[in-house]
């Protein structure tokens, strides 16, 4: 039988921290075994301009002239492409602010241009967020813009944007976003193209923790009516320097981080998997993840923006090397992988 949001509230709030790992633990290894999926990548997150001001957000810049605004060029954009792809990269995962200027037109040129010269590497890129956004400027539906997308290059959606899904709490955190429904219908229409996806849960802030399973229930439905993600990324709420930092002055603790990966993990029986993202994590916790139901570590990064504005103390990127040296020290198989999960001996 399938747990329930009552059981899995119950489990959440009263197991010993001890036993819910290992039950998630146990489910993971029923999965995957003692396998840790790890990819090569780079983020290129390619503007911090941003129309929106969601109030945990650090990262974006209304305005074009402040100092610290930036919008890279394609050059640019290349050039980090390169430096990534001559480090072994398999992904690209590509996310910005929602740029006021920018035509549709430009984005499809960056995927067109990237997939272009390099053949090989997964281009993973724009949220369903982003989809929106580019779908109000150019007069189409998100779908339409999915299908030019992928025609340009696009294999796979990261799965930001999500934060709490639960509409009344989502309205008090970045109210002007799109709805829960709106971000669960652009990944809808990605898996009805066969666009893989994943999708993230922003906590640790003023969600409760009923809010926390609601938001996973919205995630399994739909994994069920229209399946397509690959990953369930547990994203950790970062408090420095942004709008939310009065109210929710810290991060939350290691507990409940490894509650959340462990209650995911066994609530999202649907779900391939469970990452455990040690930018926002640190390494530490990650590790302890590991062996709370997750069995994806994300990826090496190289440069990450969004979470180290708002305090990541984590370093910005971590060699192939180290990365499967930190997994087999917890005494697990480190598995390489790309964006579509095909995996590297
Ligand atoms: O969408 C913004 C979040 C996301 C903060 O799909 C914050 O493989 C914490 O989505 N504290 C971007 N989080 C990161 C993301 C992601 C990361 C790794 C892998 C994948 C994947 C996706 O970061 C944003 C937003 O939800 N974010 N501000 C903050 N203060
Ligand atoms: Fe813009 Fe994304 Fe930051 Fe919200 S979270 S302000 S949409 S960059």
């Amino acid at each position: 039988m399938r747990m329930t949001t009552d059981e899995a509230l119950d489990l959440f709030l009263n197991a010993p921290l001890q036993d819910l790992c290992k039950k998630a633990n146990d489910f993971k290894e029923k999965l995957h075994g003692k396998k840790v999926f790890w990819v090569n990548n780079r983020q290129i997150n390619y503007t911090n301009v941003c129309v929106l001001h969601c109030r945990f957000c650090a990262f974006s810049k209304i305005k074009k002239d402040n100092p610290e605004a930036y919008d890279w060029d394609l050059p640019t954009i290349h050039q980090k492409a390169k430096e990534a792809i001559e480090k072994g990269a398999r992904e690209l995962h590509i996310v910005g602010g929602l740029h006021p200027d920018h035509p549709f037109e430009y984005y499809v040129e960056m995927l067109s241009s990237l997939r272009s010269k390099f053949q090989a590497v997964n281009l993973k890129a724009f949220t369903a967020v982003e989809i929106c956004h580019f779908a109000k400027k150019s007069s189409r539906t998100p779908k339409e813009i999915l299908e030019i997308l992928k025609q340009a290059g696009l294999d796979a959606l990261p799965g930001g944007g999500a934060e709490i899904l639960v509409q009344s709490v989502r309205d008090k955190i970045c109210g002007k976003k799109e709805t829960g429904e709106e971000w669960l219908s652009v990944h809808r229409a990605a898996h009805s193209l066969s666009i893989p996806t994943n999708a993230t849960m922003l906590f640790g802030h003023i969600e409760k923790p009923e809010d926390r399973i609601a938001h996973l229930e919205m995630l399994r439905n739909l994994q069920d009516e229209a399946p397509g993600f690959f990953a369930f990324i547990p994203l950790v709420y970062l408090p420095q320097k942004n709008d939310l930092n009065r109210i929710v002055p810290k991060r939350t603790s290691e507990e409940d981080i490894l509650r959340t990966v462990a209650i995911s993990r066994l609530f999202l029986d649907n779900f391939p998997h469970i990452k455990a993202y040690w930018i926002q994590m640190g390494i530490e916790t990650a590790m302890k993840a590991l062996h709370a139901g997750a069995s994806d570590l994300d990826g090496t990064i190289l440069e990450e923006k969004i979470s180290h504005a708002a305090g990541a103390s984590s370093p910005i990127g971590l060699t192939p090397s180290v990365m499967q040296e930190l997994i087999i020290k917890e005494g697990l198989s480190p598995i390489e992988r790309d964006a579509k999960y095909e995996t590297y001996p």
